[in-house]
């Protein structure tokens, strides 16, 4: 479906007077606000195009209806979601679940509703019966560390063609995150499973285009529950060095150990210059893939806290130089519906980050003010940043609040009207 603009113009205008209300005491007389303001604008949150469908679990599945069958519908969400919030301009595709078949016209849809192409994802985590053309060797027993070269190859030969779909729709960045490991002790020799997945990352880093970038995502266990080859920052770190400058480590929210300091993470990474992007979500117990903000939001805070503090003293563009993409998967909510309170809830975390007073905070770290540096950061966390987000919305085109406006115009019912109740959605 697509939205009509004076629909947006109506909900906004209802909603204007209340709005101006709540902004004004911001506008009126905090210095930063504009700052804050056009940074939003500029903020931009790539969609996955797994998550547009529901997930489920191993233990079932309770599809919501009218979820994008094609890759072409996926655009469409993601196109949605966009025009609503004006701060998911981007979609990260999977392959072989999301191979463009006509680049050119792919990117022109992506292109009528806004849309660039952002990091590009492999697949060597399952079999693909349906891959066209290939020996079909399994990765039962792992991808890039297997112990056989023939399914090595195959498994680079893979990297290498989402390298060439990613080229065709002008994505910069391809994203590996790979399921080797192992089930029980005994299984795998970790040293030389590290140096085959080091070797086989080389040959796809050769194939990488000049101006790209590999992410080497991480993850503490699943599916396999002994070891994970590439397990924690330190082995993404690892292998992000020795594949040289195009190569970085890329942080999903859930892929820890319990209570990992994920913010100390991300501030060492992003000091050596080597943290790529982010796979947002939030979990209490594993990868569980939640809602952004919904469990920890502090976490989310001290994360971007971070983030700020680095990429100012690197001088890095907030909106670009980073890959901020969410990565989620849904039981029991609409997954669009889901996917805009992840992006409002990454944009108050952004903003309450840019309001921490850094000198003030400087000051009472040198001054071993414990107590003052802890209030520093509670007051940013505790402001309500929502009219600023809000405005900056506003601003870019967007609704004042978009799942109000989702849910007043019954999106979903509609888009069950056109694609059906009992519609799957590629991916998982
Ligand atoms: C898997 O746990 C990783 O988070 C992946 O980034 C991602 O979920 C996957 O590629 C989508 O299936
Ligand atoms: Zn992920
Ligand atoms: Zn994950
Ligand atoms: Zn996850």
């Amino acid at each position: 479906m697509n939205l009509n603009p004076d629909f947006i113009a109506d909900h906004n205008a209802a909603g204007q007077t209340q709005h101006q209300r709540k902004l004004s005491p911001w506008t009126d007389s905090v210095e930063q606000a504009e700052a804050v303001i056009q940074k939003l604008v500029d903020f931009q949150i790539a969609i996955p195009s797994w998550a547009l469908g529901t997930g489920g679990t191993r233990f079932g599945r309770f599809p919501g209806g009218g979820e994008p069958r094609s890759l072409e519908e996926k655009i469409a969400d993601v196109g949605l979601l966009h025009a609503l919030n004006r701060a998911s301009g981007a979609i990260s595709l999977h392959i072989p679940w999301d191979i463009p078949t006509d680049p050119q016209a792919t990117k022109q849809l992506a292109a009528s509703y806004g849309l660039a192409f952002d990091a590009v994802n492999s697949n060597t985590f399952q079999d693909q019966p349906g891959e066209p053309g290939d020996s079909q060797l399994s990765y039962k027993f792992g991808s890039l560390q297997h112990v056989d070269p023939a399914v090595r190859r195959q498994a680079i030969d893979h990297n290498i063609e989402v390298i060439r779909h990613g080229v065709s729709l002008g994505s910069k960045a391809l994203t590996v995150w790979l399921s080797d490991g192992s089930c029980f002790p005994g299984q795998l020799n970790f040293r030389k499973a590290f140096e085959r997945t080091l070797s086989s990352l080389q040959d796809i880093y050769a194939a990488l285009p000049d101006d790209w970038k590999v992410f080497v995502e991480y993850k503490a266990f699943e599916p396999n529950f002994y070891s994970m080859t590439v397990g924690d920052w330190g082995s993404s770190y690892l292998y992000a060095n020795k594949l040289g400058p195009k190569a970085y480590t890329l942080v999903d929210l859930g892929h820890h150990l319990p209570n990992a300091n994920i913010e100390q993470i991300v501030a060492i990474l992003l000091n050596e210059g080597k943290l790529g992007g982010f796979h947002f979500n939030d979990s209490k117990y594993g990868d569980d893939d939640l809602t952004a903000g919904s469990i920890k939001p502090y976490q989310l805070f001290l994360i971007f806290n971070e983030l700020i503090d680095g990429m100012d003293a690197r001088q890095m563009n907030h909106a670009q130089d980073l890959g901020w993409m969410i990565d989620a998967s849904h039981n029991v909510k609409d997954p669009l519906e889901d996917l805009l309170q992840s992006v409002e809830a990454i944009q108050l975390a952004y903003a309450q980050a840019l309001l921490v007073d850094r000198a003030a905070l400087d000051e009472a770290r040198d001054a071993n003010d414990v107590v003052r540096a802890q209030e520093i950061l509670q007051d940013a966390f505790r402001t309500d940043v929502r009219p600023l987000v809000a405005e900056a919305r506003l601003r870019a085109g967007g609704a004042l609040n978009p799942l109000a406006l989702f849910r007043q115009l019954t999106v979903r019912q509609q888009l069950i009207g056109e694609r059906g109740a009992k519609t799957v959605a590629t991916g998982l």
